[in-house]
């Protein structure tokens, strides 16, 4: 599938509801733009506005939508990015009033693994999530077939167009499923022959950049991609680890998490996250230097929920603690979260009290 070729200027919107109660709002922006900047945009000005509910037509009070008119011409901006899920009429209303591309966190985060998609089994996973999520979105105005093609502005089809472009979508994602149901068996395959070698899988989850990559190469040697970007790694991989007291063990790096991960994508990354719900144990790496550390903590356990594997035994590794100042929350939060290590992946500090709580 065709990737969106990258507007350059963006402007960023956050609705803030009242009563909603999920991550405030500041720090959703602050990932919001991390996950702009990882996409390739450049953020010109972002935007928030404090609502009892979103509007229906425009999620904001058409008020701020003349405010956002005017940035985007005076920053010469030609894309929107919502923080929250926008509904098709939503998106397709702003998109007709200030006559630029307007998408939401959802399918910023999509465009991300698009990009960063590079194995057969990543490419055909993202493609059934992109294609899940245009489904509901194909309508006789505004978001159609082509825009995928990356036409701004693109006009939807005609209604005998757009009932054959739905039936060849629910083709593609059916043709998706079958191909994706055989990387899943392969999987297993090569599960089922670890198993009978008889080594514990223990796998690495996180939220994205708290540093999964950086602890397996260092304990392994393995070469994986480590860049301060969100989603650096979609595919998994695993590697043998010999502890100090001579036990060998498999480690897995997978897919990094983060807050309202779209569910198009938990659902289409079924064959890569079984890496983690089929493991014997996780190690759950935390950024230590993040003031939303336990926000993303509880944003892991969301996903770790979904996939059903929050019941797993749970090692929670407090990493980059070469960067963090203050030591008495972080005291506390290893506390609150024991089994727990602080460690430095970087600096490969903190390894031998890793190792003790994995010879255990
Ligand atoms: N200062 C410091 N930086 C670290 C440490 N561990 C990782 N980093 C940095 O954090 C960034 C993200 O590291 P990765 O290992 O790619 O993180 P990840 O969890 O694999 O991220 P994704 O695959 O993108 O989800 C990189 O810039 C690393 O150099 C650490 O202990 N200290
Ligand atoms: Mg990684």
């Amino acid at each position: 599938m065709a990737k969106f070729p990258h507007p350059e200027k963006a402007i960023l919107i956050g609705i803030e509801l009242q009563g909603d109660k999920s991550i405030p709002i500041a720090e959703s922006m602050v990932e919001l733009a991390r996950l702009a900047y990882t996409a390739g945009v450049i953020v010109k000005a972002k935007f928030t506005q404090k609502r009892e509910k979103p509007d229906p037509k425009y999620c904001m009070g058409s008020g701020k939508v003349e405010e956002i008119h005017a940035a985007i011409h005076t920053h010469d901006a030609d894309l929107v990015i919502f923080d929250q899920e926008l509904s098709p009429s939503q998106s397709r209303n702003l998109e007709e009033d200030l006559g630029v591309k307007i998408i939401d966190r959802t399918e910023l985060i999509l465009d991300i693994f698009a990009q960063h998609a590079h194995s057969r089994e990543g490419s055909l996973q993202v493609e059934l999530a992109q294609y899940q999520f245009l489904l509901p979105r194909l309508t006789g105005h505004g978001v159609s077939m082509s825009r995928l093609g990356g036409g701004i502005g693109t006009r939807g089809p005609g209604e005998t167009k757009l009932e054959h472009d739905r039936r060849r979508i629910r083709k593609i994602i059916s043709d998706l499923r079958k191909e994706l149901k055989k990387v899943e068996q392969q999987r297993a395959l090569r599960r089922a022959k670890r198993r009978g070698a008889a080594m514990p899988l223990i796998s690495l989850v996180g939220y994205t950049n708290s540093g999964k990559s950086t602890l397996l190469n260092a304990l392994t040697n393995a070469g994986v991609l480590v860049q301060d970007k969100l989603f650096a790694t979609l595919d998994p991989t695993v590697r043998r680890f010999s502890l100090p007291g001579g036990k060998t063990i498999l480690i897995s790096d997978t897919v990094g998490f983060i807050q309202k991960l779209p569910h198009q994508l938990v659902d289409a990354f079924h064959a890569t996250l079984e890496e983690v719900s089929q493991a014997d144990q996780l190690l759950h790496i935390v950024d230590a230097s993040s003031p939303y550390a336990e926000d993303q903590i509880n944003a892991v356990y969301n996903v770790l929920e979904e996939i059903g594997a929050i019941t797993k035994k749970i090692i929670t590794v407090f990493n980059k603690i070469d960067l963090v100042k203050d030591q008495q929350p972080l005291d506390e939060l290893a506390k609150k979260y024991a089994p727990s290590v602080k460690i430095s992946a970087l600096k490969k500090e903190g390894f031998p009290e890793l190792m003790g709580l994995l010879s255990n």
